[in-house]
């Protein structure tokens, strides 16, 4: 099989191009506005495959992880893609330290530099005032023993001790629960629902290959986004090359019964069109069935670049679908992780899977405490160690 990114003037010409170069059976993959740094080579960037029979896919899964990986876009663009993300996340820690330097610290840190700094370095990582005043105060707690502000004294804090105070008590603040399904219910049902754009299809073809193809295990995709015909298709697409069934479904009775049909699958993975807060009274159907559904499990999927304020407008309105995890995406594209800290403070529910790039089926991690404390503290961790 062979997987090639076309850029040209219109769509039809790569078609063109591709089933020149492909053959006839070239399948369009998918098609968007080529980025502006590869805008040079056409207006367009498609991507085709030529086709394969679905149990050849199948049987050649673990060439396919790589072969859908690292083809579905070209060696120029994956480069300036990560130049870009460099790029933003330099422009990120320079805004962090401007906002460090230009904000005075509040007076409950009284005369302690570590105090300072570790509220600097979560406020600056966007974690709200109060959840990182509550953090620093812990952590101070954890290494002195509580004490009133007047009795503490302004020498600096063991900064290892500190440093491992202050990860515990990031940690403590979230849950994590990196699974598929609902307890021990089979098929495991996984429902991915969120704003537009969140990276639903695409998460969703990583969870297929890493739960379900790499473990060989039957894997069945839905797609109730019959909003737009291009959305299944790219959907489509995926499974024929990963060899697994995949169904457009128009109505929740559909749904249910194909689910139904389909209960000697391991997993069930439905893909859902992007609500936005204009749309979520078109979203209640959907929202009843699987949140009322005991075997689906409804995560909702949010990008981790957005500021918390939005996030949580968009958790709340997503509610209707009462999601069990919050999975986030983009994690390459933000340096300031504190919006999913504060999220998962706010609602209590764990986190489950992040995702940190464009790349199909590799750019999925499992979420994890550690992993996110680093993130949180990036800034700290580095001083802590400098100074140890
Ligand atoms: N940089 C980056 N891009 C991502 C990530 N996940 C998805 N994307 C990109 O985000 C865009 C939207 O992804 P989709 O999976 O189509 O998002 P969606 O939520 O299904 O979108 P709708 O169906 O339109 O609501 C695509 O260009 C993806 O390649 C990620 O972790 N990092
Ligand atoms: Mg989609």
């Amino acid at each position: 099989m062979k997987i090639k990114s076309y850029f040209s003037r219109t769509v039809e010409d790569a078609m063109a191009m591709a089933s020149q170069e492909l053959g006839p059976e070239a399948m369009l993959l998918n098609s968007r506005k080529a980025p502006p740094e590869a805008r040079h080579l056409g207006e367009y960037e498609v991507v085709f495959a030529n086709g394969i029979p679905a149990n050849e896919a199948a049987e050649a899964v673990p060439e396919t992880q790589t072969s859908v990986s690292t083809s579905t876009r070209s060696p120029v663009g994956d480069q300036l893609s990560r130049d870009v993300a460099d790029l933003k996340k330099e422009l990120e820690g320079m805004r962090r330290t401007l906002t460090r330097s230009v904000m005075a610290p509040p007076q409950w840190v009284g005369a302690s530099p570590d105090l300072s700094d570790a509220y600097g370095v979560l406020t600056g990582n966007e974690v709200g005032p109060d959840l990182a005043r509550e953090i620093v105060q812990s952590a101070e707690s954890r290494v002195i023993g509580a004490r009133p502000p007047q009795k503490r004294a302004p020498q600096r804090l063991d900064k290892a001790a500190f440093h491992r105070a202050l990860v515990e008590e990031v940690e403590s603040r979230f849950k994590v629960q990196a699974t598929l399904g609902r307890g021990e219910l089979r098929p495991k049902i996984v429902a991915l629902v969120g704003p537009p754009g969140a990276g639903k299809t695409t998460t969703l073809v990583k969870l297929a290959v890493n739960y379900g193809l790499a473990s060989r295990c039957p894997v069945l995709v839905l797609s109730m986004d019959t909003y737009r015909v291009a959305a299944a298709e790219q959907l489509r697409c995926y499974s024929a090359i990963l060899g697994v069934g995949f169904q457009v479904l128009e109505t929740i009775t559909a749904l249910a019964q194909t689910i139904e049909e389909n209960r000697g699958k391991e997993l069930i993975f439905i893909d859902t069109p992007g609500f936005g807060f204009g749309d979520m009274d078109s979203a209640s159907d959907l929202a009843q069935f699987l949140s009322t559904r005991p075997d689906v499990d409804p995560q909702l999927l949010l990008p981790a670049s957005m500021k918390s304020a939005d996030l949580s407008r968009i958790v709340d309105s997503f509610e209707i679908f009462r999601p069990q995890r919050l999975l986030f995406t983009k994690l390459d594209e933000t340096g300031s992780f504190g919006p999913i800290l504060n999220e998962s403070a706010r609602t209590g529910k764990p986190l489950s899977f992040f995702t940190n790039g464009q790349r199909i089926p590799e750019d999925l991690e499992t979420a994890s405490r550690e992993r996110l404390a680093e993130l949180i503290l990036t800034g700290y961790s580095s001083q802590a160690r400098t100074a140890a």
